[in-house]
């Protein structure tokens, strides 16, 4: 009698507690996709209509930051947990092998490959039994540091580059100043005309029927190039947008549009797949991007513009760091829900280990689990400040640390160690500086930069003893 009612009990809790299925994760990185970029974020230009459709299912965040303002470093942050400072990466792998010595200061020093011994979240979800892969950019390292070597069993196109040669098929030629031969591994041959962000997404879709095969959970981490120069177009989505530009808009670059539109093409083109495949409602599915839009190279037309936010790549300033975010997770974020609080790429790497139940490893503290906002987009996080590392030079900064609160934001230029103040709350554009008005507010708030800093053992740049 005693048993048979220990045994009805078991059954109980085994009912009130079904069992776990790991959840599939899709995470779409898109490369400089500015803040303003999308439909849903306010493009007076760009159309994307597959995007803003998944962001009325999804919850949306308007203050999402990427941990550093150039690729490398977000990459590598998002994918273990630790902030780029701690990493030691704080420039994307090609600028750290070749500082530049004609400027004020000589730039702090930077890793050029993510260390075998740093545990990826692909790393993490393996050994949880998931499958996966990287299809597009990876650019965190050389070739013995290539994504293979960080848990991902598939790797397609990943590479030390940061940029394919061209977007058009077969994806190859000479690259930059020094005509350095490039091209993107790992694609069979394909056909004339074709174009990258398509191919990579027509990948995406075979490794996913692939995965879904082993019937086990799988991580697609699918990094497109797009939007990220060369600014090259599919001609006729190219067409449509040159007939269409408006006057007094602050989107204006035609090619560019017919990027950001591939992309839309591409993001539809997975969530039908999925969704056709019956794995929609156990997929988290993301879609972000490394750092904010790319204003200008060099003289050139103008690309994006992340007006109203100040700036652009490479600069702590909003435009620079503020991204798009969307996270569809079906029975965890309500739908068409937008949150204001403040998040950071780095937050995906606790947020995923958890949502997966897999342990995430031990140093990989510098992100935080994202869970209370995606059920209530009202919450708030238990978290002081948001921290930015930038000790290099950009066309839009000098080297540069800042740290930003829900409402404050603190910049310190290491060229002259001047202090910028901006009170976001009131001014989100960062108009007026702060300052001198305010000095008390400074002060503490460099106090903690530098505490932090320290911290995290946040490498500096030094004087350029061939400039005075
Ligand atoms: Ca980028």
């Amino acid at each position: 009698m005693q048993r048979r009612h220990f045994l009805s009990l078991l059954a109980g809790s085994a009912l009130a507690q079904p069992s776990f299925t790991p959840p599939n994760i899709v995470l779409i990185l898109a490369d400089d996709l500015g803040a303003t970029d999308l439909g849903c974020y306010g493009s007076d230009l760009h159309e994307t209509p597959r995007i803003d459709r998944i962001s009325r299912q999804s919850l949306r965040f308007s203050h999402a930051l990427s941990p550093a303002p150039v690729c490398s470093p977000t990459r590598a942050s998002l994918l273990t947990g630790k902030h780029p400072a701690r990493l030691g990466i704080t420039i994307w792998s090609e600028g750290a092998l070749t500082p530049p010595t004609n400027q004020p200061l000589l730039p702090a020093t930077s890793e050029p490959n993510l260390a075998h011994a740093e545990t990826t979240l692909a790393e993490v979800l393996q050994q949880a039994g998931y499958s996966t892969a990287l299809i597009g950019k990876w650019h965190l390292g050389d070739a013995g540091h290539y994504p293979e070597t960080q848990g991902f069993e598939v790797n397609i196109g990943g590479t030390h580059w940061g940029a394919p040669p061209t977007y058009f098929y077969p994806y190859s030629g000479p690259f930059g100043s020094q005509k350095e031969l490039r091209y993107v591994p790992g694609l069979a041959p394909g056909a004339e005309g074709e174009y990258l962000t398509d191919r990579l997404t027509t990948e995406a879709l075979r490794v996913i029927d692939a995965f879904h095969a082993r019937q086990k959970p799988f991580f697609l981490y699918l990094a497109h190039h797009a939007p990220h120069t060369p600014i090259e177009a599919k001609p006729a989505l190219v067409a449509k947008y040159e007939a269409k530009l408006p006057k007094g808009v602050n989107h204006t670059n035609a090619k560019y549009a017919a990027m950001v539109e591939s992309l839309d093409q591409s993001v539809g083109r997975v969530l039908d797949h999925l969704r056709i495949r019956g794995l929609d409602r156990n997929t988290i599915f993301i879609i972000t991007s490394d750092n904010g839009g790319y204003l200008q190279s060099g003289n050139g037309p103008r690309i994006t513009s992340n007006a109203p936010l100040r700036s652009g790549k490479g600069s702590l300033y909003e435009g620079g760091i503020r991204v798009p975010l969307i996270i569809n997770w079906p029975g965890v974020t309500p739908v068409g829900a937008v949150s204001a609080e403040p998040v950071v790429l780095t937050d995906l790497f606790p947020t995923l280990c958890a949502a997966a139940k897999a342990p995430a490893p031990a140093g990989a503290t510098d992100g935080l689990d994202l869970l209370p906002v995606l059920r209530n987009p009202a919450a708030r996080l238990a978290r002081e400040a948001i921290h930015f590392h930038y000790p290099h030079y950009y066309p839009t900064t000098t080297p540069v640390s800042a740290l930003r609160t829900r409402d404050w934001k603190l910049l310190e230029y290491f060229e002259d160690n001047r202090v910028e103040l901006y009170n976001l709350a009131q001014d989100p554009h960062e108009k007026t500086d702060l300052a001198a008005k305010n000095p008390a507010k400074a002060q503490a708030l460099r106090d903690q930069l530098h505490a932090w800093r320290q911290s995290v053992g946040a490498r500096l740049p030094t004087p350029n003893p061939k400039k005075p």
